[in-house]
């Protein structure tokens, strides 16, 4: 029998117990205003601290239930983005979770395709690091209470349940834009979003189709703790409505395994590190 040479070099520490079913430092409801202006400079100070270059965390003393990367859409959005992360970083870190923050940034000013750069977040963010567990949320939504775990589970699950803006009332039961959660495998299963929907609308109810469509459904947590807060808004430049997304949506099954993460293509312009956040700047090929 040949000797172990490997635990004689790595092993120096003890591993670490696994956290906690349920993080011990939760606080429930949140005060969450967005009127205080936050500069990037004064969350770097207010929450970077405990934060490793990239937005990446750790819990210091157990091991994670999961690895989580936070994938968020965006282009011209630096307002949101910095209470989005002033809010965000302290919850996942009383939530215990192994996470990393990835912005991806869409270069130019084509047709926006919020799809597209999640498919991207997904792939890019596993360059990085083996997570497993996928959270992809919009940048104006921002959860008013930290009981609400960003951790996959056993089918794909929606956070955004109950938001301010709609009265905190979700507006169908199919309802899986915002925040949601797949799973590594989960997301491969239904070969991600559609890459083709540009412009606003469709692509969220096109990805539920495609988790119905494998054979999953969907989860969400109690309305009463799945609460957020969406910060008020115009409509963008460049994501105008776009009627022919609603007609996608019927097609799914049509689409579901030649449009997705085994058919994207798109161009890295720029890899950002700030302590904050990765922010991966993309050309998504606007028609
Ligand atoms: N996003 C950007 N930049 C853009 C467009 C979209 O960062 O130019 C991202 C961002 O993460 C945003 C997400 O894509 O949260 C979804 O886009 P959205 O916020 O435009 O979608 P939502 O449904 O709003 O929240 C639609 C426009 C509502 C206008 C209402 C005017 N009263």
């Amino acid at each position: 029998k040949t000797p172990d040479v490997s635990m004689e070099t790595t092993a120096t520490s003890e591993p670490l117990d696994p956290c906690p079913d349920t993080p011990p430092s939760l606080v429930g409801p949140l005060l969450v205003e967005f009127e205080t202006k936050r500069s990037l400079e004064l969350v770097r100070k207010q929450v970077g601290s405990l934060l490793q270059q990239g937005g990446r965390y750790r819990p210091p003393n157990c091991t994670a239930r999961q690895k989580v990367a936070v994938i968020v859409p965006f282009r011209n959005r630096s307002q949101h983005l910095n209470h989005w992360l002033y809010y965000l970083h302290p919850v996942l870190m009383r939530q215990q979770l192994d996470y990393g923050v990835y912005v991806i940034n869409q270069d130019g000013d084509g047709a926006f395709n919020r799809a597209k750069l999640m498919n991207i977040g997904f792939n890019e963010s596993l360059k990085e690091y083996d997570y497993d567990c996928f959270a992809f949320s919009d940048v104006d939504l921002v959860p008013i209470d930290d009981r609400n775990l960003y951790r996959c589970s056993d089918h794909p699950r929606h956070l955004s349940v109950a938001i301010d803006k709609f009265n905190y009332i979700l507006s169908s039961k199919t309802a899986f834009g915002g925040v949601s959660l797949l799973t590594q495998q989960q997301f491969l299963k239904v070969n991600g979003f559609s890459n083709t929907f540009w412009g606003w609308g469709g692509e969220d109810d096109d990805l539920y189709n495609r988790i119905i469509h494998r054979g999953m459904s969907i989860t969400r947590p109690d309305a009463q703790i799945a609460k957020y807060k969406m910060i008020k808004h115009g409509r963008d430049l460049h994501n105008e409505v776009n009627p022919e997304n609603a007609v996608k949506t019927q097609k799914t099954a049509e689409n579901i395994d030649t449009d997705g993460l085994n058919s994207l293509n798109f161009t890295v312009k720029e890899i950002m590190k700030d302590v904050l956040y990765t922010l991966i700047s993309v050309d998504v090929r606007s028609p």
